[in-house]
């Protein structure tokens, strides 16, 4: 119902974020409306820690005045969010109040983004999406790009761990545009937010299942053999084929938030068989006598690499407290 103040109509409108770019957002109503709104007087009972407002928030809007491009109007409450992508702020580089990113709400998939070649892949950052993923209760896709690079198989050697995890995993090449139509099946249905490191092709990728060059993307420098980072915006499309995308900007760190030292071990799934044999039921799997979990790593049961993974984590997590 409209309220009349100041002479300027004001109506409720409910839609959803669709791009952040700082402390601007697009928000889309339910009839494909766009409105541009810079200003958040929202107030939510959730987490003050947390970043107010992010791309696929389901947003209530005042509509305020007419701009010259579109619509603008303010943000007055976000709905409590059934999921979401976050990580923990370097506080160092931002000094944002927030201590939580939240880099994208209401997803069904994460589809972690990294490359064969160049920036190099990192089995580490994949382990810190992995155990996200496990603890938002989120399905993971790992999308292994740039494999045109992978002469020598070493990235294919690397994956066959995860493989063996029982990952989903698809290989491509934008370049060479093999492994598009998979990623195209995996992606229908659902809302998805691609994240990863910069350069690894994020946006390179999007543009292809989307059938035209959206997104602005670029090369990653020679000199450093990192990403130059080219996405600074959250954006949310929807695909010719169904679904939607989240487009994000690269990251240097994924650092977990919300993930407690005691219940890191929940979230490494091959270590659960083992988990019940340890002498001590509350067993960390570091120090502790008779624990099957190193039992395990010791005669190749577990992966060495992850259960690397899973103690420089929980250094991580005790550094933190
Ligand atoms: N060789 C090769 N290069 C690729 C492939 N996909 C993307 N690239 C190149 O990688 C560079 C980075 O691609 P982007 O799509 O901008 O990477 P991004 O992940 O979106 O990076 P940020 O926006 O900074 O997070 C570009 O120069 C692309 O052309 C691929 O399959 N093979
Ligand atoms: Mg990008
Ligand atoms: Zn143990």
């Amino acid at each position: 119902m409209g309220t009349k103040s100041s002479g300027v109509e004001e109506k409720a409108v409910s839609g959803m974020v669709v791009e952040v770019a700082g402390a601007s957002y697009l928000v889309e109503d339910d009839g494909g409306v766009v409105y541009r709104c810079r200003t958040v007087s929202a107030t939510r009972s959730a987490n003050d820690d947390e970043s107010l407002v992010a791309v696929g928030d389901r947003v209530e809007l005042r509509h305020s005045v007419s701009g010259k491009e579109m619509p603008e109007a303010v943000i007055v409450s976000v709905e409590k969010r059934r999921s979401q992508l976050c990580r923990k702020r370097d506080l160092r580089r931002n000094r944002s109040r927030e201590k939580i990113q939240v880099i994208a709400a209401n997803i069904d998939q994460l589809v972690v983004v990294v490359s064969a070649f160049e920036p190099p892949l990192s089995q580490r950052l994949i382990d810190r999406y992995l155990v996200f993923a496990e603890s938002e209760q989120l399905h993971p896709v790992i999308v292994v790009n740039k494999m045109d690079l992978d002469e020598d198989g070493t990235a294919k050697g690397v994956m066959q761990l995860y493989e063996g995890l029982g990952c989903h995993i698809c290989y491509v090449s934008a370049c060479e545009r093999t492994g598009i139509d998979e990623l195209r099946d995996i992606l229908a249905g659902s809302v998805s937010a691609f994240s990863g490191h910069s350069g690894v092709g994020k946006s390179t990728i999007i543009n292809l299942l989307l059938g035209e060059e959206r997104l602005k993307t670029s090369e990653t420098s020679i000199k450093t053999g990192k990403g130059v980072h080219t996405t600074s915006r959250s954006v949310m499309l929807a695909l010719p084929s169904g679904g939607r995308v989240i487009d994000t900007p690269g990251i240097r760190e994924f650092s977990l938030s919300g993930i407690s030292r005691e219940n890191l071990r929940f979230y490494f799934s091959e270590f659960l068989p083992f988990m019940p044999e340890c002498a001590f039921s509350s067993c960390s799997h570091t120090v502790e006598p008779g624990c099957a979990v190193r039992d395990a790593v010791e005669s190749g049961l577990i992966q060495p690499s992850r259960y690397e993974s899973y103690l420089l984590l929980l250094e991580s997590l005790e550094e933190d407290d």
